[in-house]
């Protein structure tokens, strides 16, 4: 006897196959205490990715649902995101047209807030809005077994957390292998930056320590290294950002990799002799800076003390062995290309290892909404709902801003560059001197993406040389050891001839690397 078909299928698209669903997990796990054992039984996960072609997701779906007995209601729960809306959308219309009798239902940040109007819960039969982890099986309780639901549009039930099924035991074997494994110690965030989700939590809450430990615990001796924690504020509450750094200073391998989003201005000595105490490799935070002007700060509610930040950053970079990558968005109602500057100067002083550029987006339901057009913030009215003008910043400076940002990641924050930024950007305004190169870069290769390693050594050359008269040899020899430390072996048009003896560049590349990580370790005290 063929398997009969699944009576609901838990789907959504992720941004990269690399992105396991932590929302979805979360809503299988409580299909049997909310729903019933029956219900657990016949759900499945079906996760695709928004790079996967909308006919190839439907017809895995139509296929996955095959032909169910007479009558019998399927459902197909999808998690809708910032990322996904609009594939969603196309995957959601064509289902519906094939099979009208089938029950799509819709939950996820995207179509939490401002729903009304969205054509994706035009399309649906049903909407949950916030939590789906007690909601969503209670609703296919109701679809599969009765009394039908009288609403379309459910406010999902935010239970206590004892109430609500740990999701760690989803995570398959190939999750574990190939994915980075996302957990949750805390939801929400008690803070009200208004360009956040998490502004409209009331406050965060705390899953029970110990049992979340215990699920990591079973995770880690399954074999999981990797853990990405979500909680919006991981230094929140201290106690227990102690236990659980303690819980994987205890199980500390060279494999271990955690990634932690935290407040820059909240760092008590306790905490960091606790960080102090982890190897390279294994400690990664975000850091949410957005910006250091503090009228910005004030205009969008963000709570923030600059100075203690940059005494945070600047002793995470000294004394850590963290990885730092922190955040800047430029677009903030009242920032200005300057101040922008200003605060990237600031940042950029202190070397953190990454710095994340964005260009401020206008998400559904978050208060910004009340910085509208009336006041001059102009938003895309498609997702990612990007700025693209302010009072303060107009419309073509946004868009080079937006170019800049392609380049810094390229050229900064890929890593393949050290040296020679480290050179160029040496000055009193770093932010001044990469833009300049960040116009020259658009004006002679006119794109921002497609552009090789290679081609981007031969533009440096000429920037470096042409443009900022640094001597040719010098900017050759730097050039070298950032494109062979790279890891890169093609060829760039301005290093022909020094490529050739490749063994003898390799080696010379490394003992560069030697003396520059002897620099950075010496820096770092
Ligand atoms: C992991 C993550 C990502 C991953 C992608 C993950 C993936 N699966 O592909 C990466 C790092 C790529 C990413 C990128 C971005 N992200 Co992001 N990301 C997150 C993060 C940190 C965790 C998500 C999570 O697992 N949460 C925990 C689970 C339990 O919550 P949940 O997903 O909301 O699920 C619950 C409910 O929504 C609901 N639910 C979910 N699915 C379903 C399905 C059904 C049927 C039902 C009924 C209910 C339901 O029930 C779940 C349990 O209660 C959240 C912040 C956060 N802490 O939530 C931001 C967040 C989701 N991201 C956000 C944003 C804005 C972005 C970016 C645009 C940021 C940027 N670069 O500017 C990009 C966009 C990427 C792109 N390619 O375009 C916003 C989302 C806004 C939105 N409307 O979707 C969030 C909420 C952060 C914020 N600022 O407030 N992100
Ligand atoms: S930006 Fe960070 S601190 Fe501010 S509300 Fe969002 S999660 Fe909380």
């Amino acid at each position: 006897m063929p398997p009969s078909p699944p009576a609901i299928i838990l789907s959504t698209l992720n941004a990269r196959y690399i992105h396991a669903s932590l929302g979805l997990r979360y809503l299988l796990a409580n299909m049997a205490r909310h729903g019933g054992a029956d219900l657990r039984a016949h759900t499945v996960l079906r996760e695709f990715t928004i790079a996967r072609r909308v006919d190839e997701v439907v017809a895995a779906l139509l296929a996955e649902l095959g032909e169910p007995a007479d009558g019998t209601p399927q459902i197909v729960g999808f998690g809708v995101y910032i990322w996904n809306v609009l594939p969603t959308t196309e995957v959601v219309r064509r289902l519906k047209l094939a099979r009208p009798a089938l029950k799509i239902v819709l939950g996820g940040p995207e179509v939490s807030h401002e729903w009304e109007g969205q054509e994706i819960v035009r399309l649906a039969d049903y909407l949950i809005t916030g939590w789906g982890d007690v909601s969503f099986p209670r609703l296919c309780r109701a679809l599969l077994h009765g009394p039908k639901p009288l609403m379309k549009v459910i406010s999902g039930e935010q239970p206590a957390l004892e109430e609500i099924e740990l999701p760690y035991a989803e995570y398959s074997t190939g999750d574990l292998a190939h994915r980075l494994l996302y957990v949750e110690a805390s939801r929400g965030c008690p803070f009200k930056c208004e360009f956040c989700l998490s502004a409209l939590d009331k406050t965060a809450w705390a899953f029970d320590l110990e049992r979340f430990l215990a699920a990591l615990d079973e995770l880690h001796r399954r074999g999981a290294r990797n853990f990405k924690f979500v909680d919006r504020t991981f230094n929140l509450k201290i106690d227990s950002s102690l236990t659980i750094l303690q819980f994987f200073l205890d199980r500390l391998t060279p494999d271990l990799f955690l990634h932690f989003e935290v407040i820059p201005d909240h760092l008590p000595g306790r905490l960091r002799e606790m960080i102090a105490r982890f190897p390279p490799g294994v400690l990664q935070f975000e850091v949410g800076i957005q910006t250091f002007n503090p009228e910005v700060q004030q205009g969008i509610s963000r709570r923030q003390d600059n100075d203690q930040t940059c005494a945070n950053v600047d002793w995470l970079v000294r004394h850590s062995h963290a990885h730092l990558h922190t955040d800047l968005i430029f677009g903030l109602p009242g920032e200005t290309l300057s101040s922008f500057a200003a605060g990237f100067d600031r940042l950029y002083a202190l070397c953190p290892h990454e710095i994340q550029l964005g260009v401020l987006k206008r998400l559904r339901g978050t208060p910004l909404a009340r910085h509208g057009a009336e006041d001059g913030m102009i938003y895309d009215a498609r997702p990612p709902y990007t700025v693209q003008q302010t009072p303060a910043v107009d419309a073509p400076t946004v868009q080079r801003f937006t170019r800049l940002a392609r380049y810094w990641d390229l050229l900064a924050n890929s890593g393949r560059f050290k040296e020679s930024l480290a050179v160029l950007l040496d000055g009193p305004s770093p932010f001044a001197v990469f833009l300049a190169l960040a116009d020259w870069l658009w004006q002679t290769t006119g794109r921002t993406g497609g552009l090789t390693p290679e081609k981007l050594v031969d533009c440096l050359f000429e920037y470096l040389t042409a443009v900022a008269g640094l001597e040719a040899e010098s900017v050759r020899r730097m050039l070298l050891a950032d494109y062979l430390a790279s890891g890169a072996r093609a060829n760039p048009a301005c290093l022909q001839g020094l490529l050739k003896d490749r063994d003898k560049q390799v080696k010379w590349s490394v003992r560069v690397l030697a003396q520059r990580q002897e620099r950075h370790s010496n820096a770092g005290g």
